[in-house]
């Protein structure tokens, strides 16, 4: 076999998106990876996969050059080439054409079986895909997930724009916890210990003093014990952060960026119905239930639930809540330290203005009105036993102009996977990390 892995000259004419029956006779020259190959007697059927989809190549014998149809029979899954020839509709081909091969070059040859078919749709063993991410990646399943993606993010940051916010980066390595001090991953930085972020939050707060409005898409870590379908080590987290306002403008801006999320998926999914991606709908409004609301609903049935107790998934399955809904006023006790409390709460019991943005029982964002005066941030970090002084760098901020100000962190996997029926969240990510996981 010829593999040439000079590219040279050659450059692609059609991605698959681009040609069609309506192409007939057209010249193209299409690169890719090698799906499937049939030989039936003298004709071969090759199968090429791009980055948008499958294109069908046909090599007869006296149709197109011997040495074409010898070299593309040899070829296994996987192989990159690029092909030249002429497009042929056809109603046997799937997308309607084929192409008619003159010149075939092999850039890079397959040297070991793969472990799975690019063409799969499903592969039990995650752990084996995940071991071939790169490769993986060409199942045409995963191809649309994570465009979907892309179209999401590109939505999203469309709304930020429109809405006059600014784009913001906070550093990653951190000197103190911020949500807590469990889940937190410590690292040398020069001759200290430092953490890594498990988010934007006291930054994305302070810059609200002089831009108001900001937003930041970007990695949180969270040092999870626990192996479940739905956490990582290492996640996307879409902060926003906005001056003036309080957690009820917060939920009515994640109905805005989740409604542009949805439009997103949903327009995609029409262009692309091979995608076989059921995008849900976007309710009218978010259902908003306040947190003392569903207690008591399960107080009704569960004798043993009590008001301050948290809300696990079998709980939300029982009150069969499902779509996106919010969960509104949680007990104060438990939220960060920067969450504010809501002024008169019933029955003597603090609560807290704060939201859960969930998906049937998948929690997908969180937010609250946060505290602006320096007295009650210290008192509460007393409170929770954190170290007030290693706080100094922030706490300083708040002699100087604090604004009233709220936001929230979206989580992008758990996003994505809401939107696109993902049942586990490291295919919502490119290179996953977990309590197991640190290669590829
Ligand atoms: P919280 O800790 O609830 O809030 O995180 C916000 C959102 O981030 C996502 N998320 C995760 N996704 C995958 N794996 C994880 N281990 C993980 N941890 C969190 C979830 C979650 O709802 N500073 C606050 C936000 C704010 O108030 O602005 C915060 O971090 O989707």
């Amino acid at each position: 076999m010829v593999v040439n892995q000079d590219l040279g000259s050659l450059r692609r004419t059609h991605y698959s998106a681009d040609l069609g029956p309506d192409n007939d006779g057209v010249r193209t020259t299409v690169m890719g990876w090698i799906l499937t190959v049939r030989i039936h007697g003298n004709i071969t059927f090759a199968t090429i996969r791009d980055r948008d989809g499958d294109i069908s190549v046909v090599a007869k014998k006296g149709a197109c050059p011997d040495t074409v149809r010898s070299i593309l029979s040899s070829l296994k899954a996987h192989s990159s080439v690029a092909v030249s020839g002429t497009v042929k509709a056809s109603t046997k081909a799937p997308a309607g054409f084929e192409i008619i091969p003159d010149e075939l070059r092999v850039f890079s040859d397959v040297e070991a079986v793969p472990p799975f078919e690019p063409v799969a749709r499903t592969v039990k063993n995650i752990d084996t895909r995940l071991e071939m991410r790169p490769i993986d990646l060409r199942r045409s399943v995963l191809l649309h997930t994570f465009r979907i993606r892309s179209r999401i993010l590109q939505a999203i940051r469309a709304y930020f724009t429109t809405e006059g916010f600014t784009e913001i980066n906070t550093p990653k390595i951190i000197s103190s916890a911020t949500e807590g001090g469990a889940a937190l991953f410590s690292i040398f930085y020069y001759d200290k210990q430092a953490f890594l972020a498990q988010s934007p939050q006291l930054y994305k707060e302070q810059l609200t003093m002089s831009l108001e409005k900001v937003f930041e898409i970007a990695p949180i870590f969270r040092a999870e014990s626990s192996r479940t379908p739905r956490h990582l080590s290492e996640a996307i987290s879409i902060d926003l952060e906005e001056a003036f306002v309080d957690y009820n403008d917060v939920m009515n801006r994640i109905e805005g960026i989740v409604g542009a999320s949805v439009d997103a998926a949903r327009l995609y999914v029409e262009n692309h119905l091979d995608a076989e991606i059921a995008v849900p709908e976007m309710p009218d409004c978010i259902p908003r239930h306040t947190y003392e609301e569903l207690v008591g609903r399960l107080q009704k049935t569960d004798s043993k639930m009590e008001w301050g107790d948290d809300l696990y998934p079998s709980d939300l399955k029982r009150l069969k809540l499902d779509g996106f809904y919010f969960i509104t006023d949680w007990p104060l006790g438990p939220k960060p330290f920067y969450v504010k409390e809501t002024k008169g709460g019933d029955y003597g019991r603090s609560i807290s203005e704060s939201f859960d943005l969930m998906y049937g029982d998948l929690e997908i964002s969180s937010g609250s009105t946060r505290i602006t005066r320096r007295a009650d941030l210290e008192s509460n970090m007393r409170r929770k036993g954190m170290n007030v002084d290693s706080f100094g760098y922030h706490l300083r901020a708040f002699d100087y102009g604090m604004p009233p100000h709220a936001g929230c962190g979206i989580g992008l996997e758990r996003l994505l996977m809401a939107l696109t029926g993902l049942a586990n969240i490291r295919d919502a990510t490119f290179y996953p990390r977990d309590v197991d996981r640190l290669v590829p």
